[in-house]
């Protein structure tokens, strides 16, 4: 079904009001209608160029105009089918981002090494001098010891540089140690993937929008964060009949205000609730028994995990016993979800019972179409990997699921999370194309794309840092060289002071060789021997990958300021100097990974960046499209791992189409984009028929990457979290985000409508919670936890209210450093730390 035009204008309208009511917030001498109103711009472009914003997993097109090879003006892209022309604030002022006054337009090197932690120390130099450095850097402590090399990714980082990296780390360097920002992120929407159906990433379409009846969010903020989708949930709301949203949260936000039943639970006790509702589906026979007859498993694995606090949790039991999982019976799942009765989860999570099982009841109507929504909520949790299961079990034993309007949806938070972190394998666990490192199969699959001799990539250290261990790592001082690239993880990463500098061995940071590609001076660059200036967004082309697997494209707009180089050739470039004279098997180490987009004549990367781009793409869509691989053995060991479930387009189709969900399928010389996987239906319905075919006989669905084509309804306990309140700290703090600001708002805090819109960050605080310490609306309080304090405002009118017993604190404002408060506990499965609850007292600074 089409957003008719009324429902489309109704749509823009909340999106646009949404828009307006973040930025009219309290304190901001912001006026309105500048936040409001499209940019005006007094410039008429002379051309538009098709990009995506790049901001959000939502994933929205934009138009962007340009006059004499400048960006002057940015608006929505009506062809992109994702977000059909809508754009929210943060995507109307995207192209501003480029024009803050500080870029970082030169290379830098710092002189002064007891000067870390500022900006002062640095000194200019040319990217020859900063290549070399970098390049002896990384070789010689590599040769020495290739454990203490390390690169930190990220869910921003183009595909082609995800791509680049990790072939790079991996093949070239045969190191493990590299993960991306997504590790704090997606990686337990990744490992309740693979542990529920062995296949990362949704099988839904945010068409599900259009049709629900019901709407759970489960721990997601959306009208802040993902206001696009958020939009098209209420323009649903406003278009059906008796649509309703639940909101599930630990506080009150803006997604709250408008949703029909607010569930405020007990941070963690999520848990609990997904029980109750899977034990009142049990109880009352009021699950799906064919679909679950037809196409469930039931599995269980240890139960009492313990928490991550401690260094060795991933070498000792329970944390290393965490992955366990074996069969059980529908009997014995029945059985252990019994102890979870309504008035159970109502005592562990305050939520009344009589709201749960209203909840209950929606899932155990078969004429209700309902869609889970959630995003750090659940993966920011010690248990991240068991509330994703759970909420999938919910949905499986409904049989409500890859259909339209029927689904878990599982929101991703960067523009390519799924793209790139995902899908190309910059996680330390990972290969290209959903392959993992330690399974046989896909190094030798691997090696045939890369042609690597048989039994090559065997020598790849496994496994290897996962984020926080690495971030342990340097804290401890083990990590002799690292580098990062589209991230900010001196303000992002939880529990800084673990390698900030200011740990009690003073170690960590110092004593690391630390490169930052970035475009802006952050928290980051301050910790850096060397920065790199990147060329950011448009002034590059690029891919990204959103949550409905829509892989997106965007055209290089415009060139980047001074001496900025696009992040692919600062790599490449490093990797022609650390690889010089090293051999794979009896070929040239360089040329045999990288040869296809390197110059020889000029001793150069190839000048044109499409070009670049379109070789690239050519060699990592080979991994998914066996049957285009000239190589024989390739094409059949691709077709025996069931590669082409993910098959994608030709280059060059993206462009065309303003992005393609994969699998893409050609269809009498079409390619066509598939939205429900798993499903058979009509194929110009965008459903997915590759399962149906495969099998040779008809069947209405078939999960055709699970274990015995079932995916697993799992038994998963409640647990709490790794800290909770007690006398000394007696309130849970909670952090996250604003409509306004991207992360650590190194972008959005220079442009001036979403700066002026919130300033400065904010403690929420509940008003009896305030009057009882006696603090007043602007007062300064004193965030403290175990770890560490920072000083913030409080404030008790603000957009989220929180209950009594808990603070929110938002970590955008870099002056603030709210994760020097944060824990990095995370869950043993997914190794994700959890940035929403943990244990602080409030003082008055
Ligand atoms: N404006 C803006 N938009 C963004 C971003 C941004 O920086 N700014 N970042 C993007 C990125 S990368 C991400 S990851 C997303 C984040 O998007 P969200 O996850 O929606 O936002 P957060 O503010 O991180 O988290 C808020 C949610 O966490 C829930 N929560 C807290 N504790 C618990 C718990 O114990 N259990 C459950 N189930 N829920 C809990 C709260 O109820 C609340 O709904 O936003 C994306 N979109
Ligand atoms: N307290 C708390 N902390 C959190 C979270 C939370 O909820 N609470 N959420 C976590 C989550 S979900 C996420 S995703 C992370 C995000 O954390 P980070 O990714 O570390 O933070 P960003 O601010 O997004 O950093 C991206 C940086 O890339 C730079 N940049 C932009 N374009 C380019 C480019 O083309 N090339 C290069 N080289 N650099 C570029 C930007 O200037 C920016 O500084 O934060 C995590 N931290
Ligand atoms: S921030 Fe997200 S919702 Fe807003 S325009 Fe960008 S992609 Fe769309
Ligand atoms: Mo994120």
């Amino acid at each position: 079904m089409n957003l008719t035009r009324r429902t489309l204008l109704k749509a823009t309208a909340i999106t646009a009001a949404l828009a307006a009511a973040g930025c009219s917030s309290k304190k901001s001498n912001a006026p309105k209608e500048e936040s409001v109103v499209q940019q005006a711009e007094s410039v008429e472009p002379e051309e538009w160029k098709s990009t995506i914003c790049r901001f959000c997993g939502t994933g929205c097109g934009v138009l962007v105009g340009i006059k004499d090879g400048k960006v002057v003006a940015a608006k929505g892209d009506p062809d992109n089918r994702s977000s059909r022309g809508l754009n929210c604030v943060k995507g109307f002022y995207v192209a501003k981002i480029l024009f803050g006054k500080d870029r970082l337009t030169k290379p830098l090197i710092r002189e002064d090494n007891s000067k870390k932690g500022t900006m002062d120390g640095f000194r200019e130099a040319s990217w020859e001098e900063a290549l070399e450095l970098v390049s002896k850097k990384l070789k010689e402590n590599w040769e020495k010891d290739p454990k203490s090399i390390a690169f930190w990714g990220s869910g921003q980082q183009t595909i082609m540089e995800g791509y680049v990296a990790s072939k790079f780390w991996k093949a070239g360097l045969l190191s493990n140690n590299i993960d991306p920002n997504a590790r704090l992120c997606m990686a337990s929407a990744v490992t309740g993937f693979m542990t529920t159906f062995q296949s990362d990433e949704p099988m839904g379409s945010y068409r599900d929008l259009d049709e629900a009846d019901v709407f759970v969010t489960w721990g997601a903020n959306m009208a802040e964060m993902h206001p696009v989708l958020y939009s098209r949930l209420t323009a649903r709301k406003l278009s059906g009949t008796n649509v309703k949203h639940y909101d599930l949260t630990t506080r009150e936000s803006r997604t709250s205000e408008t949703a029909d039943k607010l569930l405020v639970f007990r941070p963690q006790t999520d848990l609990a609730i997904a029980n109750a509702i899977i034990n009142y589906l049990i109880q009352n026979e009021a699950y799906d028994k064919k679909f679950v007859e037809e196409h469930c498993q039931f599995k269980a694995g240890t139960e009492n995990l313990g928490h991550s606090l401690k260094d060795d949790y991933d070498v000792t039991e329970p944390g290393a016993s965490a992955t366990k999982a074996w069969s059980i019976t529908f009997e014995e799942l029945k059985e252990k979800v019994s102890y979870y009765t309504l008035e159970k989860a109502e005592e562990i999570s305050g939520v009344p019972a009589a709201d749960i099982e209203a909840l209950a009841k929606e899932f155990a109507d078969p004429n209700k179409k309902i869609m889970s929504l959630w995003t750090m909520g659940m993966n920011q949790h010690t248990r991240g990997t068991w509330i994703n299961n759970l909420v999938y079990d919910i949905h499986l034993l409904t049989g409500k699921i890859s259909e339209p309007g029927n689904g878990p949806f599982s929101l991703t938070g960067q523009p390519s999370a799924c793209g790139t972190a995902r899908e190309v394998g910059v996680f330390s666990h990972r290969l290209p194309a959903d392959m993992n490192v330690d399974v046989p199969e896909h190094r030798r699959y691997t090696e045939l794309i890369w042609n690597l001799p048989e039994g090559y990539l065997d020598a790849i250290e496994k496994p290897g840092f996962h984020t926080v261990k690495m971030f342990r790592e340097m804290g401890k001082g083990n990590i002799k060289f690292f580098w990062s690239m589209s991230n900010n993880w001196g303000q992002t990463m939880p529990k800084l002071n673990r390698f900030r500098g200011n740990d009690p061995d003073g170690k960590g940071v110092l004593d690391a060789f630390i490169v930052v590609s970035e475009v802006y001076p952050t928290r980051s660059t301050e910790l850096a021997n060397v920065v790199f200036p990147a060329a950011m967004w448009v002034e590059r082309e690029g891919q990204f990958g959103n949550a409905e697997r829509r892989t997106n494209v965007f055209e290089k707009c415009t060139e980047p300021p001074g001496e900025a180089k696009w992040d692919v050739w600062a790599m490449i470039q490093v990797a022609k100097r650390v690889l010089e004279g090293k051999k794979i098997g009896d070929k040239d180490a360089f040329d045999t990974l990288f040869g296809f987009i390197w110059d020889k004549d000029k001793n150069d990367m190839l000048e044109d960046e499409h070009e670049v781009n379109g070789r690239l793409w050519a060699e990592y869509r080979s991994f998914s499209n066996p049957d285009e691989n000239q190589n024989p053995k390739a094409k059949e060991a691709g077709h025996k791992l069931h590669m082409s479930a993910k098959q994608l387009a030709p280059y060059d189709e993206y462009f065309k189409q303003h992005g393609i969900c994969w699998p893409v399928r050609n269809i009498n010389g079409k390619w066509i984009e598939t939205n429900w996987r798993y499903k058979d239906g009509k194929q110009e319905d965008g459903f997915d028929q590759y399962g149906v075919e495969q099998k040779g006989k008809y069947k209405d669905i078939d999960f055709y990457k699970s274990a015995d084509h079932r995916p697993s309804v799992f038994f998963r306990p409640f647990e709490d979290a790794a800290e909770i309140p007690d006398a000394e700290y007696p309130l849970w703090l909670c952090t996250g985000r604003v409509l306004e600001h991207w992360h650590s708002g190194s972008m959005t805090r220079r442009v001036p409508e979403l700066h002026r819109a919130v300033p400065e960050a904010f403690c929420e605080i509940h008003p009896e919670t305030a009057a009882e310490l006696g603090i007043k609306e602007g007062d300064w309080v004193k965030v403290v936890s175990r770890r560490g304090e920072c000083k913030v405002k409080a404030t008790m009118q603000g957009r989220g209210k929180p209950p009594k017993n808990l603070v929110f604190v938002p970590f955008f404002a870099e002056e603030t450093l709210i994760n020097l408060v944060t824990l990095d506990a995370y869950c043993p499965i997914s190794k994700q730390p959890d940035y929403k609850k943990c244990a602080v007292k409030i003082v008055k600074a």
